[in-house]
């Protein structure tokens, strides 16, 4: 935390603007010694957020007069400084914008180096914001999925969570724990005098209304995380069925090969979209059969592992033939993951019998049968409608309550959850209140963790290692 920390914060490669950030306490003196304002003024004297025409001067190594090296000017700038506390990290920073070409980035990035600054780790930037109280915890993973946010659904979830929703609920729900904690060892101070300061029953219901109430969010993590990370798609089923027809329908594109030959497909075909908000990345697969070919058959291996990692699965069947028993016997019903039927060409006669849907359906647990037509495009909004319905539920709205994105907020929920029924049990079976307060501490410390309120070095660690160098 004392170090001036630097780094460049825009991505690596060729860009109109380039931006390097320096925070710390000798931001301003450091960069001071590698720009010089074209207005003759000193970086320390301008005013906060204000933004300064500048020379970037420093020494570059000049290859035609050997490894002599050259103070000259790398490029030219705009440079802002944002007085502590009113920056990102609540210390002073200074970032310095030129051009966005990787040599002139480095140049610049090696010249403030060169004057003092060090390095920055990774996320170094936020885990300052964090340790000096500009975030909690939970906000600064929001700055995380912020960036990472690929749907509209997403990006609100993470503008949420940057604004404290989380928090606030965790928080609230941490005050009223530490309100009955404050009972219960109250009565353990005074077990001698005898004074109850909370009645048991009372002790019960404020223990399972708590809870009740993180069940409840713990359960947003469903939904939370299919906005957050998304979902893994496999489209599955016998050769011909129409799988890449399917593929290049839903991206409007030509991505997959497509041919009236059965085994078409081979290599596993991946492409992410946005289906009703739910980042979906969707994999076209080679036609399950048995078969003598030895590429075909490392293309059916592949079709399996894919539907291994997958979330949900497409099985298409085509409806202008008869289930065939293959198919019968294609998908095992694995309670895990989501299935939908697809019956496609549907713009053909039907031959598909009812029956044997029915059977399917009952078979691998269908959550949804659709109907469509990868040819004429029928149906496809339908099909749209179902992976939203089938991967967030029906009424799921983002932005109407707290959502759990992230798997570490909800291991420590059920942590505190797991907790709290022990200290339930301990009040039931009469033992002495230090069990009980014992419990408690114990869900508190939990919840704790999810907003930084007393997390270890590890936890930070942890969060901040999946940041980029720059934020
Ligand atoms: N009439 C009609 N034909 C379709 C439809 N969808 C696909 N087809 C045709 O069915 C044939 C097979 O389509 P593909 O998309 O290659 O089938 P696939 O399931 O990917 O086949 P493999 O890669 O061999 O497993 C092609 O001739 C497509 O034009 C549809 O909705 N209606
Ligand atoms: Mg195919």
């Amino acid at each position: 935390m004392e170090d001036t920390i630097c780094a460049i914060a825009t991505p690596w490669g060729e860009g109109g603007i380039g931006i390097i950030r320096v925070s710390g306490e000798k931001a301003i003196d450091i960069a001071s010694g590698v720009i010089r304002l074209t207005s003759g003024r000193a970086l320390s004297e301008v005013s906060s957020h204000t933004l300064h025409h500048a020379d970037i001067v420093g020494l570059l190594a000049d290859s035609s007069r050997t490894s002599e090296q050259v103070s000259t000017s790398i490029d030219e700038a705009l440079a802002v400084v944002m007085r502590a506390p009113r920056s990102y990290t609540a210390e002073d920073v200074v970032e310095i914008h030129c051009h966005g070409g990787p040599f002139v980035l480095q140049s610049l990035c090696e010249a403030l180096l060169a004057k003092g600054a060090r390095l920055a780790q990774p996320g170094e930037f936020t885990k300052r914001a964090f340790l000096n109280g500009k975030l909690d915890l939970t906000q600064a993973e929001a700055v995380l999925d912020t960036i990472r946010a690929k749907t509209a659904a997403s990006l609100r979830l993470a503008q949420e969570q940057l604004r404290g929703s989380l928090s606030k609920e965790v928080d609230r729900i941490r005050q009223r724990l530490i309100h009955l904690l404050a009972h219960v060892e109250a009565s353990i101070d005074f077990t001698e005098e005898g004074i109850t300061f909370i009645q048991e029953q009372d002790l019960v219901r404020g223990v399972e209304c708590t809870i009740e109430a993180l069940s409840r969010l713990a359960a947003t993590y469903q939904e939370g995380r299919v906005l957050r990370e998304g979902v893994t798609a496999a489209i599955v089923g016998r050769p011909n069925v129409g799988k890449s027809s399917l593929l290049n329908a839903l991206l409007r594109t030509d991505r997959a090969i497509v041919s009236p030959i059965p085994g078409t497909t081979r290599d596993v075909v991946e492409e992410t979209l946005n289906i009703r908000g739910v980042p979906v990345r969707l994999l076209d697969t080679a036609g399950l059969r048995d078969t003598a070919d030895v590429v075909e058959q490392e293309g059916v291996r592949r079709s399996r592992a894919a539907m291994e990692q997958a979330d949900l699965l497409l099985v298409l069947l085509d409806g202008s033939v008869p289930l065939t028993p293959e198919e019968r016997r294609l998908v095992l019903p694995d309670r895990e993951k989501k299935f939908v039927l697809v019956i496609n060409k549907t713009d053909l006669p039907r031959e598909l019998a009812p029956g044997d849907l029915q059977d399917l359906e009952r078979a691998v647990a269908a959550d949804a049968t659709v109907w469509i037509s990868a040819k004429t495009r029928v149906g496809l909004d339908d099909l749209r409608d179902a992976i939203r319905n089938v991967t967030l539920g029906l009424e799921f709205e983002p932005g109407e309550t707290a959502v759990v994105t992230a798997l570490r907020h909800r291991t420590a929920l059920v942590k505190a959850i797991e907790a709290l029924q022990r200290s339930s049990e301990s009040i039931k079976g009469m033992l002495s209140a230090e069990f009980v307060a014992v419990d408690l501490r114990g869900a508190l410390d939990a919840l704790g963790d999810i907003t930084g309120a007393t997390t270890t070095d590890d936890v930070l660690d942890c969060v901040f290692s999946q940041f980029c160098i720059g934020k």
